[in-house]
């Protein structure tokens, strides 16, 4: 539970940093155990596919990335816990695993989560892991890809669409690894949550709000040790710095919401994290919240697209 105090900055401010949130052997052990075996399962792959040159089982998580990484294997996609905004395939890669599943519910989570919109709680599917490789290692055309590179300023609200402009979401940003304004950690706008929703444009790579709208002066870096965790209001700018460090930089952002109200990516599924009225909705089994995300990839892998964002870019600041 979070204080009244704590509610109230929130409110204010338009986010929240809370150290030592999560509890780091039950929420966050449990997650890099999970992603260990992972990258041993990828490995193996992809050295049987001629890929990579051997599967570095000796080395520690982040050298074996490293070296994956640079020889061309792309890890991001089956790391990352939603299926990507477009080009949706039967067999794009996903994450769905029991440590993952555990940190949507972990119950320190929810009782933040219930601080801030009340005891009915919706898992939004809008959700990602991102583990930024440092600037030396990184290639040019993934500096502006947001699960690897740098994150442009946005609003959640403004990269989800605008059925749910008037849901209570609340995004949970959750550093798995010590954020530092060095290493990439984000940064807010304070306040910036009662200015509206100010123009997003589209670029290849990701929708970004137009630099020069940006005070860059009033930006707050919010470092975060492992375990704490980043609450903020969909409607907070935001963006990311950039990995000038030697190490990787590993978060989560997990988004809720009330059950009932839109979720923004009505083609990804969510699901009922907590609910105080009725308990017996609340999802517990990790084998059918699987389903539900192999069940919208084959949905998707029919379709040629979906709609994910309200903008067209054709705004001169765009250009
Ligand atoms: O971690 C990042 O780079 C971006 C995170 C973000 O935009 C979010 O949590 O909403
Ligand atoms: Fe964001």
């Amino acid at each position: 539970m979070l204080t009244s105090e704590q509610v109230q900055q929130f409110h204010d401010n338009g986010y929240l940093a809370v150290d030592k949130l999560l509890d780091y052997e039950l929420d966050i052990q449990p997650v890099i155990d999970e992603y260990q075996q992972l990258l041993d399962q990828l490995c193996e792959r992809w050295v049987a596919e001629g890929r990579l040159s051997e599967t570095y089982r000796h080395l520690p998580f982040e050298r074996r990335l490293v070296e994956a990484y640079r020889a061309g294997c792309r890890y991001e996609n089956h790391f990352d816990i939603a299926l990507p905004n477009s080009g949706v395939q039967p067999d794009t890669p996903i994450h769905l695993g029991p440590a993952v599943f555990d940190l949507l519910r972990s119950p320190r989570m929810l009782a933040a989560v219930e601080s801030l919109i009340g005891g009915e709680i919706y898992s939004n599917p809008i959700q990602h892991v991102r583990i930024k490789p440092p600037a030396s290692v990184i290639a040019k055309t993934d500096v502006d890809r947001a699960l690897v590179g740098r994150t442009h300023w946005h609003q959640d609200s403004g990269v989800a669409l605008p059925d749910a402009d008037d849901t209570k979401m609340v995004t949970c940003w959750v550093a798995v690894t010590e954020a530092t304004a060095e290493n990439g950690c984000l940064q807010v706008l304070p306040k910036s949550h009662r200015e509206g929703m100010s123009l997003h444009c589209s670029t290849v790579d990701q929708l970004g709000i137009p630099e020069a709208l940006i005070p860059q002066a009033e930006a707050k870096p919010v470092p975060l040790s492992p375990g704490g965790v980043l609450f903020f209001h969909p409607m907070c700018k935001h963006a990311s710095l950039d990995n000038n460090s030697d190490a990787f930089r590993w978060s989560f952002d997990l988004r809720y919401n009330p059950i009932g109200q839109p979720t923004g990516r009505p083609h990804f599924p969510g699901f009922v994290a907590q609910s105080r009225l009725n308990p017996a909705t609340e999802l517990d089994d990790v084998e059918e919240w699987a389903r539900l995300w192999l069940d919208a990839r084959d949905k998707l892998a029919q379709v040629d697209g979906v709609k994910t964002h309200r903008w067209d870019s054709e705004d001169p600041l765009c250009a």
